[in-house]
């Protein structure tokens, strides 16, 4: 019921008089109620479709990896539905390259809008998921969303959680060291904040004279695979945490591309200009669950940032019906035709173990020794 409409119970003043039908007719028509306009933040029309079009382009990456998953094409999916609102915007600000006078990401197994805002090809994640050799990141060995271009600093992602928090601080140290304006990204999930690694970061990123460039993120999605966030953590946020460390912190609404936008550039201008960490957790939705562990289904009763920011940007008049679906047809199309031709790659081969396992492949072999 709207506010408008509520009677508030026992006040006789809310009981009205009975109007006569002269009246009635005399009445002037009550103005409709001016509807709040969306401003998005001051954001141009430019910058907002290009959100939104990023933003389809991940959730149709990701929607395909579940299909492929699901017949039987992979052997695992993970991956970040649900993060689209964060992701993209996070990675339109990186200033992308390879050295330490770009940024560098350590990101988790969520991060493919990141990477499509970044500029990866829809066929680089799904090589990855198919196991192909052809895979750029792994050469066909990881799981699904297990990432790494070193072409633009993005380390690879791990298996074990959290990790990537101190790593982080080691390049933001490099970084600070040759005394560049890049900065450090890390992103990861709020379960894994239970590990000594992310405690380390904190310990790490904010010693006092010594504190390092490096934007500190947690995606809280409010699971840890089938724990509940409640019960697992004294804190009330988990931005308390970096707050005990001085570090400057935050928590932002990730289901919201605009103030996702607005907060992320603000902190990592703040992050370049005083060479000093800063933290961000994320409220963000587990869209499809888990992983296929869990069946990687849609959870209806979860808010969507994809189908959500599209609705706001057809109500503002600044996307048409016609223009969104058009979006989402065209990815659909490059994702079946990118399966399509990954099918027709080849596996890696046996010796391909070996690859990259120590530097110029010396003593890999077990069999030579
Ligand atoms: C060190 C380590 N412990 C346990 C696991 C098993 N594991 C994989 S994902 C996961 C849950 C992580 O939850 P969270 O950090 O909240 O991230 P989310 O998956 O929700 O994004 C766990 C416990 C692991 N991969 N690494």
């Amino acid at each position: 019921m709207s506010k408008k409409t509520t009677v508030k119970q026992g006040k006789k003043s809310s009981v009205k008089k009975a109007t006569s039908p002269a009246k009635a007719a005399k009445k002037p028509v009550k103005k409709k109620v001016a509807q709040k306009r969306d401003h998005f933040g001051g954001l141009s029309e430019d910058l907002l479709l290009r959100i939104h079009d990023l933003m389809v382009k991940s959730r149709v990456l990701e929607e395909r990896l579940i299909k492929i998953y699901k017949a039987g094409e992979a052997y695992f999916w993970i991956g970040g539905p649900g993060e689209e609102a964060m992701g993209v915007p996070l990675g339109m600000l990186v200033n992308k390259g390879q050295g330490l006078e770009h940024d560098w990401l350590h990101l988790h197994y969520r991060c493919t809008p990141t990477l499509v805002a970044m500029g990866m090809p829809m066929v680089d994640s799904i090589r990855l998921i198919m196991n192909r050799a052809t895979d750029t990141s792994t050469g066909g060995r990881n799981f699904a969303n297990h990432y790494c271009f070193p072409k633009w600093n993005v380390a690879p992602v791990t298996s074990p959680i959290e990790v990537q928090y101190p790593i982080a601080c080691g390049t933001a140290h490099a970084q600070k060291r040759a005394g560049h304006k890049s900065i450090s990204i890390v992103t990861g999930g709020d379960a894994g904040t239970a590990e000594g690694d992310f405690a380390t970061a904190l310990i790490w990123a904010s010693r006092k004279g010594q504190e390092l460039p490096v934007l500190l993120t947690v995606q809280n999605n409010g699971y840890g695979i089938s724990t509940p966030f409640e019960g697992q953590h004294g804190e009330s946020e988990i931005a308390d945490r970096a707050r005990a460390f001085n570090i400057r912190s935050r928590v932002i609404n990730g289901n919201d591309p605009v103030e996702s936008y607005l907060a992320f550039k603000e902190e990592m201008e703040y992050i370049r200009k005083t060479g000093k960490p800063s933290f961000v957790e994320v409220k963000v939705s587990r869209l499809y669950g888990h992983s296929s562990a869990d069946g990687a289904n849609r959870k209806p009763e979860l808010f969507d940032c994809v189908l959500n920011f599209e609705k706001r940007l057809i109500s503002a008049g600044i996307l048409s019906d016609k223009a969104a679906k058009k979006i989402w047809e065209t990815y659909e199309a490059e994702g079946v035709a990118a399966q399509e031709n990954v099918r027709h790659e080849p596996a890696p081969s046996p010796e391909s173990v070996w690859d990259h396992v120590y530097a110029n492949n010396e003593n890999a072999d077990w069999r030579k020794f």
